[in-house]
């Protein structure tokens, strides 16, 4: 092909629970759009990050993590995984030095069409030949053009593999303007930032049972105030939230704050209010305003 063809196209991550999917998406789209913790099921929709250049445009989708579904919020995070298969152009396939192959993949990798990249994360952990072992493994159960070992965390192989994203990349003109790095309003920023810092905070069941949605969001020239009402399961938690004296909510606001003011580079007024929607995550209703249907 010439030189000057536009290339565009979308990229969907898709792969189990904490194998890197949102790690490698930010340091892809090199902005900080997807949230990031240890514990799995942090990324509950799907996150369109946006990366343009004078020849190419990609889209991609950072995915929820593929797993059995158990309830009905699972159900909407793996639809948002099937989603983003049909759209793709090309799929990023990532799994970790640790991870073995499971049935529950099979599922998704059968109904790709897309061209595959195989991507095993942490090699900054893998051990002597450890790496080149697992890929010869993974060979065995998904079927890819290339297979490559990276550190997402650490930014090891990222130029190889956005080489091998433009190269497999179809011929198309931009699907968005240049200047844009997302699909998502800002809104929805701030409920995930809000989100990962209640992920950080709270143990066991507590951040699953959270969902954060901002109902005002104000911005002058000098200030954005934002209003957020913080959802969960039961009164029960509800008291955790707070914690005694209201210090633990505190924390969370403080900590949300400080990511605010950074990612919108402006001072932050944040007003939190926690309420009690019931077993949110089974009731379509409650799913649906919260955005998952
Ligand atoms: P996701 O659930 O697949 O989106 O995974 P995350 O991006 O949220 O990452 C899960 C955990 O793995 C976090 O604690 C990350 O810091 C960590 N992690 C991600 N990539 C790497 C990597 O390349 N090396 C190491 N050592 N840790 C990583
Ligand atoms: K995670
Ligand atoms: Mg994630």
């Amino acid at each position: 092909m010439s030189g000057t063809a536009h290339k565009a196209g979308f990229v969907s991550i898709i792969g189990k629970p904490n194998v890197g999917k949102s790690t490698l998406m930010n340091q892809l789209v090199g902005e900080r759009l997807s949230i990031i913790t240890s514990k799995a099921q942090t990324t509950r929709h799907r996150i369109m990050g946006i990366i343009s250049g004078e020849n190419f445009q990609i889209i991609y989708s950072d995915t929820p993590g593929i797993i059995k579904p158990e309830y009905e919020l699972h159900n909407s995070m793996m639809k948002f995984v099937s989603h983003s298969l049909e759209d793709a152009d090309v799929v990023l396939f990532i799994t970790d030095i640790y991870e073995k192959f499971d049935e529950s993949l099979s599922d998704h990798l059968r109904r790709i069409d897309a061209p595959i990249i195989f991507i095993l994360n942490k090699v900054d952990q893998a051990k002597g030949t450890q790496a080149e072992d697992k890929i010869t493994y993974w060979k065995e159960h998904v079927k890819a053009e290339r297979y490559l070992a990276i550190s997402a965390l650490e930014g090891l192989g990222i130029a190889e593999l956005f080489a091998s994203i433009v190269d497999l990349m179809p011929e198309h003109p931009a699907y968005f303007p240049k200047d844009e790095l997302t699909d998502k309003p800002e809104k929805f920023f701030v409920e995930e930032i809000i989100r990962e810092k209640i992920f950080l905070n709270y143990k066991k069941e507590v951040p699953y049972s959270t969902e954060v949605v901002v109902t005002e969001f104000k911005e002058d020239e000098t200030i954005i105030r934002i209003r957020a009402e913080i959802y969960v399961e039961r009164k029960s938690q509800k008291g955790i939230i707070i914690g005694k004296g209201g210090e633990a909510l505190k924390k969370v606001g403080i900590q949300a704050r400080a990511d605010l003011e950074q990612f919108f580079n402006k001072q932050i007024h944040l007003e939190t209010f926690v309420k009690v929607a019931e077993n949110w995550r089974r009731k379509d209703i409650n799913l649906k305003n919260f955005g998952y249907k």
